[in-house]
Order: C-alpha cells, then sequence, then structure tokens
C-alpha cells in the first residue's frame, strides 16, 4: 500500500452552491473531478491529522465509487480514522449526528439532495464541520479558491475497502470503522420524543404512510416508524434505497407525491401522510384533507413543541431562511423568542444554533429541523407532528385551523422557472436589481410597495456578511414577494417566486392558495416580465 501524490489540472466549474457542489453524474466521471475537489476540501482545513472524518451518503448511483476514492484521499492525507455507514449510507441528519456524536472533525456528505439520481441524474459531495452543520462560507469560498489552482492530489495505491461489514478494518495508518447507519440516529430520536404515547397513538388504530421515495430514509422510516413506534408493517412505502430512486424524482413535494396528497385528500386515505427526500433532510407533511406549507410546518411546530419531552423547557428561538413565510414570526412573537432571518442555506443556522439563540430552524423548502442536529431533518420533522398529534389528540386540519383562527393565516406558494437559459434568467434578475430603489411608494393594482431591496444578511454571532441573497418586495399591506435563483439546479437557470399574503386571525382562511395570490402573480409579471422574457406560460413547478 503506498502513498501516492498524483499530478492533476483544475476545474473551472468547482464553485459549492447552496449546498455543497451538486453536478451531473457525468460531470462528475471526468477524471479526478471527485478527488480534486475532494483535495480541495482537505487543502482548505487544518488540523485534522490523526481525527476522525465521517463520511456517508444517500446511496445513489456514484455513491460507491465516489465513497472508495473519498477514503483513499482521507487516508492519504492523515486523517486517523475514517466513520462510515454501513453499505456508504448515511441519511444528512444522521451524518450530521454522527459527527457530533463521536467528536469527529467534520464530514464528507455524498449526495445531491432531492435532485435526480442515476447516470444521467446528479451527484454532489458537500463539507461538513464538526459541529455537524455545512460549512459555512468562508470554508467553501476558500475550497472553490483551491479548486482553481489546484495541481496534485494524494491518495493510497489500496483495494476497495469491504463497507458491507460493520467493524473496524486499517487502510495505511487510518482506521475505517463501518457503523451501522441507522442506531444512533434513532437512539437521539428516542430522546427527544414521547414514544410511548406515539405507539398508543398507533395502537388506538391512527394511521399514516411514510413515503420514503426509494432514498435512504426508508431503512431509517422502517426501524423507527414501524420498529420501535410499532407502525403496521407497509406504513412505510418505497422503503428500499435505490441508486437511481427508481427512476423517481426524490423530492418530497405535491408533484412528486401527487399519488400520496390524492390518497389524503380521501375518506379512505390514511390519517397522516409524511416522505422524505433522496438524503432524508427534507420532510412533506398531509393530514387527511389538509396540506401542511412547510412554512406553517415550522409555525406549528415551533408552537407545540413544548409538547414534546426534549423541548419541554420552551425553545430559545426560531430561525427561518428569507424566502420563508413569516408564519413563525407571529409565533415567536407572542412566545417572546429571538427570531431570525438567513439567507436560503442550513449553513446559516449553524452560528445561532451554537449560539444557543435559536432551537428551531426551518425553510420554505421543505426543511425543518433543531438544534439536536445541524441539517434539516425530515424524520425529526415527522416524529415531532406525530408526538404533538399524540399528545393533542386532534387532526392535523384541526390543528392547523386553530393555528391560524390564533395567529391569522399567511398564504404562501413558490414558483419554480426550471431550467430557464442562465443568460436570461441572469439579465431578468439583473434588471429588476437595478430597478429597485424607484420601485418604494408605485401603486401596482391596488398595491403599494413599501419596500424593494436585494436581501443582506448580517450574522449576529460571527459578524459576517451575505450580500445579494434575494430581491424582496414588500407591500403596504404586509404582501410580499421573493425573487432569487436556485443555488442548487444543476443545469441552465432555475428561479424562483415566492409569493406570500398575510390574513389576520380573524380573516379569511378559506380561500385557494393560488387565487388568494393571483394578484401578486400578476404584479410579479408585470415587473419582471418573467414569462414574457423565459417564454414559458407557466412555471414548470408550483409548490
Ligand atoms: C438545499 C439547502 C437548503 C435550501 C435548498 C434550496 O436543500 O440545504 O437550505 O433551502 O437547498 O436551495 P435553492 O433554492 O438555492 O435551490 P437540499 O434539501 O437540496 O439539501
Amino acid at each position: 500500500m503506498t502513498l501516492q501524490t498524483i499530478k492533476t489540472t483544475p476545474y473551472a466549474d468547482q464553485k459549492p452552491g447552496t449546498s455543497g457542489l451538486r453536478k451531473r453524474v457525468t460531470v462528475y466521471q471526468q477524471p479526478n473531478y471527485v478527488e480534486n475537489y475532494i483535495q480541495a476540501i482537505f487543502d482548505s482545513l487544518e488540523g485534522f491529522a490523526g481525527q476522525t472524518l465521517v463520511i456517508g451518503g444517500d446511496g445513489r448511483y456514484y455513491n460507491d465509487v465516489a465513497i472508495q476514492k473519498a477514503i483513499r484521499i482521507a487516508a492519504a492525507n492523515g486523517f486517523g480514522k475514517v466513520l462510515v455507514g454501513q453499505g456508504g449510507l448515511l441519511s444528512t441528519p444522521a451524518a450530521s449526528h454522527v459527527i457530533r456524536h463521536y467528536k469527529a472533525f467534520g464530514g464528507l456528505v455524498l449526495s445531491a439532495s432531492h435532485n435526480p439520481g442515476g447516470p444521467e441524474g446528479d451527484f454532489g459531495i458537500k463539507y461538513n464541520i464538526g459541529n455537524g452543520g455545512p460549512a459555512p462560507e468562508k470554508i467553501t469560498d476558500a475550497v472553490f479558491d483551491r479548486t482553481k489552482v489546484i495541481d496534485s492530489y494524494k491518495t493510497l495505491d489500496t483495494p476497495d475497502i469491504d463497507l458491507g461489514k460493520i467493524g473496524t478494518q486499517q487502510i495505511g495508518d487510518m482506521v475505517v470503522e463501518v457503523i451501522d447507519p441507522v442506531t444512533d440516529y434513532a437512539a437521539l430520536m428516542e430522546t427527544l420524543f414521547d414514544f410511548d404515547a406515539i405507539r398508543a397513538l398507533f395502537k388506538s388504530g391512527f394511521t399514516m404512510t411514510f413515503d420514503a421515495m426509494n432514498a435512504v430514509t426508508g431503512p431509517y422510516a422502517k426501524a423507527i416508524i414501524e420498529g420501535i413506534l410499532g407502525a403496521p408493517a407497509g406504513t412505510v412505502i418505497n422503503g428500499v434505497p435505490s441508486p437511481s430512486f427508481n427512476d423517481g424524482h426524490p423530492d418530497p413535494n405535491l408533484v412528486y407525491c401527487k399519488d400520496m396528497y390524492d390518497l389524503l385528500m380521501t375518506p379512505e386515505g390514511p390519517d397522516f401522510g409524511a416522505a422524505s427526500d433522496g438524503d432524508g433532510d427534507r420532510n412533506l407533511i398531509i393530514g387527511k384533507n389538509r396540506f401542511v406549507t412547510p412554512s406553517d410546518s415550522l409555525a406549528l411546530l415551533a408552537a407545540n413543541a413544548h409538547l414534546a419531552p426534549g423541548y419541554k423547557g420552551g425553545i430559545a428561538g426560531i430561525a427561518r431562511s428569507m424566502p420563508t413565510s413569516a408564519a413563525a414570526d407571529r409565533v415567536a412573537e407572542k412566545l417572546g423568542i429571538e427570531m431570525h432571518e438567513t439567507p436560503t442555506g442550513w449553513k446559516f443556522f449553524g452560528n445561532l444554533l451554537d449560539a444557543g439563540r435559536v432551537t428551531i430552524c426551518g425553510e420554505e423548502s421543505a426543511g425543518t429541523g433543531s438544534d439536536h442536529v445541524r441539517e434539516k431533518d425530515g424524520l425529526w420533522a415527522v416524529l415531532l407532528w406525530l408526538n404533538i398529534l399524540a399528545v393533542r389528540k386532534q387532526g392535523v386540519d384541526e390543528i392547523v385551523r386553530e393555528h391560524w383562527a390564533t395567529y391569522g393565516r399567511n398564504y404562501y406558494t413558490r414558483h419554480d422557472y426550471e431550467e430557464v437559459d442562465s443568460a436570461i434568467a441572469n439579465a431578468l434578475v439583473d434588471d429588476l436589481r437595478g430597478r429597485l430603489s424607484s420601485l418604494p411608494g408605485q401603486v401596482i393594482d391596488g398595491l403599494e410597495i413599501a419596500y424593494a431591496d436585494d436581501f443582506t444578511y448580517h450574522d449576529p454571532v460571527d459578524g459576517s456578511t451575505s450580500a445579494k441573497q434575494g430581491i424582496r418586495i414588500g407591500f403596504k399591506d404586509g404582501s410580499r414577494i421573493v425573487l432569487r435563483l436556485s443555488g442548487t439546479g444543476t443545469v441552465g437557470a432555475t428561479l424562483r417566486v415566492y409569493l406570500e399574503r398575510y390574513e389576520p386571525a380573524d380573516g379569511q382562511h378559506n380561500l385557494d392558495t393560488q387565487e388568494a395570490l393571483a394578484p401578486l402573480i400578476s404584479i410579479i409579471e408585470k415587473l419582471a416580465g418573467i414569462q414574457k422574457r423565459t417564454g414559458r406560460n407557466e412555471p414548470s413547478v408550483i409548490t
């Protein structure tokens, strides 16, 4: 087994996005593409000699190839130990927990999350730091700088490592320990939730469907929901991880989980439906006759968290990404706790969580989580919902309605225009950005613009600043339009338009969401000309 230093040439496109480096598998398959990126990560870190690195992925196509490369490069760079999930699997929240639990130096998460997989799909690599969360921008910027000049990487000349067998093996000077991917995570969940109450709920005849979308949460959901909590076999569907997600799109939204949504809207359907994405960090929550928007789910979970043992002392504060609706802000106000608005990307919550200033975080993009890990956590959100349902002994719809009657309702939708020509998308955003200062005071379709800006975040913990995080146009009546380009797409540009309107506690809570937001949809078309400029008649996805 010899240490090798292999010459390489840089790739110009290894700039990490919202959540790590996501590219087509075919891009990752280029010579040294994985090696360059991982070496650039290690070159941007200090002090890891002899330390532990966690490596795991969502099992998507190319996971098995990339993980072998990652282990060899880690060994050659001087890590003392690699902890890896059996079969190369670790959900993203489980990876975060393993990093924290075993006090690892950091971890590599191999995933493109909700993006499709398979040979024609996407792959991704993300570095997480010792707190278990995605590396902050100062590290991802350094990694990108390094990728531009990298000229060699280190590896070991060694056969593939057997990841099928739990236990330890030696690779050069480094120990590789293969662990069960579920055990530690399940134990953590047991400390947070009232499992007895949830068991009793299932015993009482409560029915649920959990769609693991042929992705990584299958083994976790089966072990916890069907195993520990005693839900009947068959509660978890699509529960076997597949490298191509069975040719599906592992994004738990109303487009890709339409069958489950339709079922929940019928009397024969189960009482509760939930799903998680490719790497297990997103969640979808549907009650009988009630889809819960991620923004509302964040607010509801924050308002009811004290019903779960892990949060019985109350929560310190809430954080949400800027495009997420302000529903949670009203909960924070009532509880008298801190509320923070951060840019899109879970990495921006890390400092607030570490400083103990917030306990619960969430994003409109189907992510919610708490200070138990430093990633969003799909199954955690589902279990907290189950805990709340078990304690309140009410259905989802009733709980949601009571919430609106207390706090008011934030009608909310997101319109995505996917695979738009990048030049057109950039020009559209730049043009609008250039006109922002002239917008306040203008009245369009009877609505007066109160403010218009490009969101800049000032991190209250480390003082860092992140600019150009999305265009916000706010109206006098409290409505808001946000427009930004996605940082996770891999082909062309994805333009996201987020629309929100507030109805007070005694207002109209029964409108159709798209109808309630139609005036704003028309206003943004007038202001930005999205459909005119992109040639699209309608969004690719509405959530
Ligand atoms: C990632 C990030 C999230 C972000 C989402 C969408 O989620 O972790 O913080 O909200 O992407 O980002 P964008 O709007 O830039 O596409 P995931 O589940 O893909 O890891």
